[in-house]
This record gives C-alpha cells, sequence and structure tokens, in this order.
C-alpha cells in the first residue's frame, strides 16, 4: 500500500524517550490528552475483559470487587463504619466507583508514560494486576480467579499497543487513533454486557425461580396486625435492609449447595438442601434488626420465614459439653459468633430457605441463611450459610467482633415514631401519631408517648402474635397549631422501660428516645 516516508521514520516501539517521541506539532496539549485518553481506553477494556472472563469462568470475585472488598477489610473499623453510615446501603456501589476512578486516573497517567516507552506502562500494568491478583486471592484462594486477572493484564497491555501505533507516527494519525479508540471503548461495553449476561447469576437466578420447597406457605398477615399503619406489618424482601460486606452477593447453585455442620460434635454432618427439606419445616414471623441501625432508623424489618430448627439439629448431633458458641461461614468468607444456648433453647432458631413464602432472594442469602430472634443480625444472621463449626467463645472470633463490636448482640428495646416525620406539617386537631417498636423474643409490652415534654401517654398495640416480631402503635392527640415535638419508649414484656440515655450504634446497638419536630397549622 502507500506506506510513506512517515511510516518507516515511525519510532519503533519500546524505545527510550527522547528525539523520536513523536508530539502532534499542531498542539502538546491534544496530544497529551490523547496519550491520557489511550490510557484510559485500554484500562476501560482490561477491566470489562477481565469481568467478563470472570463471569465466564464462574469466579465470584471480579478483580475489581474483590480489589474493592479487600480495601474496606484493611481500613480501620471506625473508618469503614463512617463510609457505611454516610453511604447507607448506597456504600458499595460508591466504592466501586471510586475505584474504577482511581484506576482510569493511574492508567491515564500510564498512557502519558507510553509516550517515552514501553518500560513504564508495563511495569505500572503488571503493578496493577498483581494488587487485583493479591485481592481475588485473599478472597477465594485457588488458580482460577487469577485467569480474569491475566485476561485483564493482556487487555491493557493489548489495548494500549494498538492505540499508541497511531500516535507514535509522524504525523500523528488523528483518525486512525480515534477509530481504534472507538472501537476499543464500543468493545469494553460490548464485554460488560456479555459479563452481565453469562454471569453465574442469570442461572441462579433461574435455578431459584424452579426450585420448588415443599412445605412452604404463603404469609398469611394476622388478624389484629394494624393494616393501615404507615410502614406495613410484612416487609416485601425488595424493600427489605440489606447489610452485608459482599460486593458481588454469592450466587450459589442450590444443587451444589452443603452444609457442613462440624466441630465440638460427636456425629459432624454434611447437608444437601435436599436433606435440609426432609426435616420438618417451622415458620414463623420474625423481626430481623442490624445493630448499625441509629435511633429512628431503618435497618429493620419483619418477614415470615420457613426453615428447620438449629436446635432439633444440633441435639441429634451430639453437642459437647464444653462448647458455648456457634462459629456460621458464608460462601463469601464472612464469619459470626452465635451464643450456643441462643441457638438450642426453645426458640425459632432457623436455617432459613425462604422469606415471604418464596425462596431466599440472592441478596438475602439464596439458599440458605440463619435467622436467630432476639439477636443483631452480625451475631446471627448468616446469608449464603455454607459452615457451623460448634466451638467456644475464648476459641473463635466473628467478622464484626474482631472490629471492635460486642461479642453478644441481643437486640435492645427500641420503638420509632413513623408518623409524623420530622419537619413535616400537619393540619390541626387530632393528629395522628403511629410507629413501631421492637424487642425480639423478649417482646413488647407496652408503648408510651411524651408530647412537648408533657408526662408519658400509653398508646394503643396492634395485637402483637409472637414476641420475636415488631409490634405496631398509634396514638390520636389534639394538638394545637404550632411546633411540637414528640417522644416515644417502649415498655417490654419483661418490665424494662426504654432508656433515654443516648449511645452510639458502636460496641453494641444505640440507645435513646425517637423523637420528631413537626409543624401543625
Ligand atoms: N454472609 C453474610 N451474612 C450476613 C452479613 C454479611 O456481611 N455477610 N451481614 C449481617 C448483618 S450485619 C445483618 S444486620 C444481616 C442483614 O440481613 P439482610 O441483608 O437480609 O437484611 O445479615 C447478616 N448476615
Ligand atoms: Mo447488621
Amino acid at each position: 500500500m502507500t506506506s510513506s516516508a512517515a511510516d518507516r521514520s515511525a519510532a519503533p516501539a519500546g524505545q527510550p524517550a527522547g528525539s523520536d517521541a513523536p508530539q502532534d506539532p499542531r498542539s502538546p496539549g491534544d496530544a497529551r490528552a490523547a496519550w491520557t485518553g489511550a490510557g484510559i481506553v485500554a484500562g476501560l477494556f482490561g477491566v470489562a475483559l477481565s469481568w467478563c472472563a470472570a463471569a465466564m469462568l464462574q469466579v465470584a470475585d471480579n478483580p475489581v470487587a474483590a480489589v474493592a472488598e479487600q480495601t474496606v477489610r484493611l481500613l480501620p473499623g471506625p473508618v469503614a463504619e463512617f463510609g457505611i453510615d454516610l453511604l447507607g446501603t448506597a456504600d458499595k456501589p460508591v466504592f466501586v466507583v471510586l475505584i474504577l476512578l482511581v484506576l482510569a486516573a493511574l492508567c491515564g497517567w500510564l498512557g502519558r508514560l507510553r509516550r517515552h516507552g514501553r518500560i513504564g506502562p508495563l511495569t505500572g500494568f503488571v503493578v496493577l494486576a498483581a494488587v487485583g491478583g493479591a485481592a481475588v486471592l485473599a478472597q477465594d484462594g485457588g488458580w482460577r480467579p487469577l485467569v480474569p486477572v491475566g485476561a485483564g493484564l493482556l487487555g491493557w497491555i493489548g489495548a494500549l499497543e494498538v492505540l499508541s501505533d497511531p500516535l507514535r507516527r509522524t504525523p500523528v494519525r488523528r483518525r486512525g487513533f480515534l477509530v481504534a479508540a472507538g472501537v476499543l471503548a464500543v468493545g469494553a461495553a460490548a464485554l460488560a454486557v456479555s459479563g452481565r449476561l453469562i454471569t453465574g447469576r442469570r442461572q441462579v437466578e433461574e435455578a431459584r425461580r424452579l426450585l420448588h420447597l415443599d412445605g412452604v406457605t404463603v404469609p398469611e398477615v394476622p388478624t389484629g396486625v394494624d393494616p393501615s399503619a404507615p410502614v406495613p406489618w410484612l416487609t416485601p424482601a425488595e424493600e427489605f435492609y440489606r447489610i452485608d460486606t459482599a460486593f458481588s452477593p454469592p450466587a450459589i447453585d442450590p444443587d451444589a449447595w452443603r452444609l457442613r455442620v462440624h466441630g465440638l460434635v460427636d456425629r459432624p454432618v454434611e447437608l444437601s438442601l435436599a436433606d435440609l427439606m426432609a426435616r420438618e419445616l417451622t415458620e414463623a414471623w420474625v423481626t430481623l434488626s442490624c445493630v448499625s441501625n441509629s435511633v429512628g432508623g431503618d435497618l429493620v424489618g419483619n418477614a415470615w420465614w420457613s426453615g428447620v430448627r438449629i436446635a432439633t439439629l444440633l441435639a441429634e448431633l451430639g453437642v459437647r459439653p464444653d462448647a458455648d458458641a456457634v462459629l456460621q461461614t458464608s460462601e463469601d468468607g464472612w464469619t459470626c459468633l452465635t451464643p450456643l444456648g441462643a441457638l438450642t433453647d426453645e426458640r425459632n432458631a432457623l436455617l432459613a430457605v425462604a422469606m415471604n413464602g418464596e425462596p431466599l432472594s440472592i441478596e438475602h442469602g439464596f439458599p440458605v441463611r440463619m435467622v436467630v430472634p432476639g439477636l443483631y443480625g452480625y451475631v446471627s444472621a448468616t446469608k449464603w450459610l455454607v459452615e457451623l463449626e460448634v466451638t467456644r467463645f475464648s476459641d473463635a472470633e466473628g467478622y464484626w467482633t474482631s472490629r471492635g463490636w460486642s461479642a453478644h448482640g441481643p437486640v435492645k428495646l427500641t420503638s420509632r415514631i413513623d408518623v409524623p416525620a420530622s419537619g413535616e406539617t400537619v393540619p390541626a386537631g387530632e393528629v395522628h401519631l403511629a410507629g413501631t417498636a421492637w424487642q425480639q423474643h423478649t417482646g413488647v409490652e407496652g408503648v408510651e408517648v411524651q408530647v412537648d415534654g408533657g408526662g408519658w401517654q400509653p398508646a394503643d398495640l396492634a395485637l402483637e402474635p409472637t414476641v420475636d416480631s415488631w409490634v405496631q402503635w398509634r396514638l390520636a392527640v389534639d394538638l394545637e397549631p404550632g411546633e411540637h415535638r414528640v417522644a416515644v419508649r417502649a415498655i417490654s414484656r419483661t418490665g424494662d422501660v426504654q432508656t433515654g440515655v443516648e449511645r452510639d450504634v458502636v460496641p453494641d446497638g444505640a440507645t435513646g428516645w425517637h423523637t420528631v419536630t413537626f409543624q401543625v397549622e
């Protein structure tokens, strides 16, 4: 073809910087931007390639998710909590975007280094890949998760080679560069989309859809429950709060799932889902709440759970007398330690397979999770459960306990005002106050409301069918126009009055009365 002099005079790639590094004579700023762009596009391409490879190999965590997860693990506890507090349930997407931005910036810089030769960007990419490799190894172990990292590295190097070629010509081949960048960007998007389509999650969604769980019944909301309560009695799975450390929730094939029960027991076992379903099924209303819920917060939900009682199972296996705890491990390596007593007494501590009459959603622990009435989730409610080890508090530690949270996590007596909301304006006359209160497995006996610092008035409670779920309360009060302040407190079935002393969520749950201030006009 028309191989020009310019072609032949193009600097052989890989030569060190110097006179042969071509510059766009019209604008050095343009050239800089083009090299930065080349780095960023190459970066995106490599990330998309690794994500697609991870999906194809059904590796649970792609390298970016693994880096995100490991970074959070390395953060000091209070910093991680501050982040979760600040961002709430959006913490994970925000963090992943942050990591991608840092990566894009680094790749842009490596792109600029490419002007001066291959060694710089090559070293940079290898270092970045090493970070990703270390993160996936810390997650999963085994060689498989390393394949996507390798694919990403090759993607970075290859894409930058392709993009740097037109930029290194004299004169620079703008068109060639733009076409190559466009093709690679579209390729990256296509890889990302196909990764999404073939990810193991889709197959597991399908298996979940086809799964029939014998004996699981749809919830019948108890009569006596307030149907017009501002917060519904039953929390649908899609609205149920979600708290976990997983950047991509484990997608577990229900057929391949096994639960290993071992440790201080006479007869360790390994159970499949079919083994579990062959046992007697227990169903119950249980409210689940998070220790990180601040006063008035919404990290709490009530559901109809179906599952197998852990107490019966443990009794069959023969628990040794020196055991006092059970260490639970999830598919993604999260752990928590539960007092043995809470799993062997009369309460319905469950290996739950269904929530509100449906198999658990992937986000909420499919195929099997724990639900223990009366304990906060961080010490009891393991999702994607794969292992139970009967042990002793002196020999084991859970994920959050090793990060400064209390080893024991009994739920505190809590009440909340759901309407009116703080800052709301309501019409004068009879004002309807309503909310929820809970102390699972102890039960709520009464709820009292205080208006503008006056005396405590008893609220009406909707019938509570079990001590393991929340109660709904309401009270109508006559209020004059102006600003009003309402506080709430609960009284437990054991006669405790909810404390007004304000404490933070760390180490074992917040205390204090929920108070709202609103306008009446
Ligand atoms: N595998 C796993 N299980 C977990 C967690 C986790 O991070 N990983 N978080 C726990 C915490 S702190 C709470 S409050 C509950 C929340 O359950 P949900 O997301 O279904 O509401 O899950 C518990 N189970
Ligand atoms: Mo939690």
